[in-house]
């Protein structure tokens, strides 16, 4: 047990008469359920691997990667199903290429990301098309993946949405979940072991995903869905209402409970704020930011092993396919000269997820939080014996702060915090203890502030509209 020498220190920002007080009260004696290294994850479509992205020779998409830390990168998406066709070693892609094509993905593509997986210590749940299934071709890929990609390849995942598929045109008027479930036979048979996720449903409301958890337990090794909080009528006020998460929560219980009683691990392999590409104003500015920490707080306390938020690697302020914005995007390009480098900038969400990861790996340990704001608390005994705090304020940045009272107890004597904070809910600027991510990937905060304990209590002011996250030293 490392002994940390408590010296020195200052108390928190002053704020004049804070309005309101939270108390925070930790059970340190009754460490809950895990959230793993690999929580955080990203999401990008299919036909990035076709167009040359996640290239670590290039820009800095390997360092904001290594900036999050260990995470696991899902490819798959509309485009995998829609638009992209494996094209086997050796082979040239079809001429003319089938009017459903925009991209061919081929060996050396996966080869490419096997390099970038290597680079950044991520791993992968990469897609295969089954909404156009063509035996010869996945069973091809399935085999290149698998030894390509090694044990870097969790999962491979067989189609995107099915639950969609009817009305994408990919199967016929009545397609249910008995010839759902024959399909993916089809694929998993082809990729073989327990090398298979699924089901990637776009809706958490459908039950394709219990019953594949049931069906399917000896061939899945993961049991996957998507969740969007809102769609093109996500505001800033709803995606931060305090019934917002909750209800997120409470939409993947069931898939999430199936999982579970069938041992398998769960993933929310595809989530983000508003689909359709996300809201301008709303999924692309700083309120992006608390709710991406808080929604990823919420499901891991609940035992969701990880979530993939998903984006795309195009010019931030342009459509990227088919006419479509990626406005919920964690990285994009701010120039076209930029995208071609593969330079990307850290959006505002990212900043939530990176303040994410470093709440984890660990157990979570029960909090009571008594507030009168809409605020929400999260504790986490790490695995390095720290217990880390994190606190999101998601009020509007103008009202009064928060005084938070955290009952810690006699060991701790003094804790660093770090500070997430926007120029306002609905602007860009977002920053950790001050500082942004640079051009190389790199994010480097300022000094964490150190705050003193006092008979047995921290004292923490939370500017409205921010978020905290507070590390007990621990002696
Ligand atoms: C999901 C798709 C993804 C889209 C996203 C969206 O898998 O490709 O980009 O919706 O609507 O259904 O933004």
């Amino acid at each position: 047990v490392a002994v940390v020498a408590c010296t020195g220190g200052t108390t928190g920002v002053a704020v004049a008469d804070p309005v309101s007080t939270a108390t925070i009260a930790i059970d340190f004696d009754h460490p809950a359920g895990r959230i793993a290294s690999d929580f955080v994850g990203l999401s990008f479509e299919m036909r990035e691997l076709g167009i040359g992205n996640l290239d670590a020779a290039k820009g800095n998409a390997a360092a904001l990667f290594r900036t999050l830390g260990r995470g696991n990168v899902r490819v798959s998406g509309n485009t995998l199903d829609r638009d992209t066709l494996w094209v086997p070693e050796g082979q040239q892609p079809p001429n003319p290429l089938p009017s459903w094509v925009n991209d061919v993905v081929t060996p050396s593509d996966v080869k490419r990301l096997n390099r970038f997986l290597s680079v950044t210590g991520w791993t992968a749940l990469v897609g295969i098309n089954l909404g156009r299934w063509d035996a010869g071709l996945g069973v091809d890929q399935a085999r290149a993946m698998s030894s390509i990609l090694g044990p870097r390849l969790v999962a491979a995942e067989c189609g995107n949405e099915p639950d969609q598929w009817v009305g994408k045109g990919f199967r016929p008027a009545g397609y249910a979940y008995p010839d759902y479930r024959a399909d993916w036979g089809t694929c998993a048979a082809a990729v073989g072991g327990k090398r298979v996720a699924g089901p990637d449903t776009a809706g958490t409301s459908s039950s394709w995903a219990a019953s594949l958890a049931a069906d399917e337990r000896d061939r899945l090794a993961m049991l996957t869905v998507h969740q969007y909080s809102a769609g093109p009528d996500a505001t800033i006020a709803t995606l931060l209402s305090p019934a917002t998460v909750t209800a997120q929560l409470r939409s993947v219980s069931a898939n999430l409970a199936a999982a579970k009683a069938n041992g398998l691990p769960f993933r929310v392999d595809e989530a983000n704020s508003a689909y359709g590409g996300g809201v301008d104003g709303v999924s692309n500015r700083f309120a992006s930011a608390l709710w991406g920490l808080d929604y990823s707080m919420q499901m891991a306390r609940a035992g969701v092993d990880g979530i993939n938020v998903h984006g795309g690697l195009g010019v931030c302020d342009a459509p990227i396919w088919n006419g479509k914005f990626q406005r919920y995007t964690p990285i994009c390009a701010a120039t076209a000269a930029d995208e071609q480098a593969q330079v990307y900038k850290a959006m505002p969400i990212y900043y939530g997820l990176w303040m994410a990861r470093r709440m984890g790996a660990g157990r979570f340990l029960p909090v009571t939080l008594s507030t009168d704001r809409n605020t929400t608390a999260y504790a986490v005994r790490g695995d390095d014996g720290r217990t880390r705090i994190a606190v999101v304020q998601k009020d509007d940045t103008t009202a009064a702060p928060v005084h938070l009272d955290i009952a810690v107890g006699p060991r701790t004597r003094s804790a660093d915090v770090l500070r997430l904070t926007g120029d306002s809910l609905g602007a860009e600027a977002t920053a950790v203890q001050g500082a942004t991510v640079d051009r190389q990937g790199h994010l480097s905060p300022g000094p964490a502030e150190r705050v003193r304990a006092r008979g047995g209590s921290l004292g923490v002011d939370v500017r409205a509209g921010s978020a905290v996250l507070i590390t007990l030293d621990g002696c």
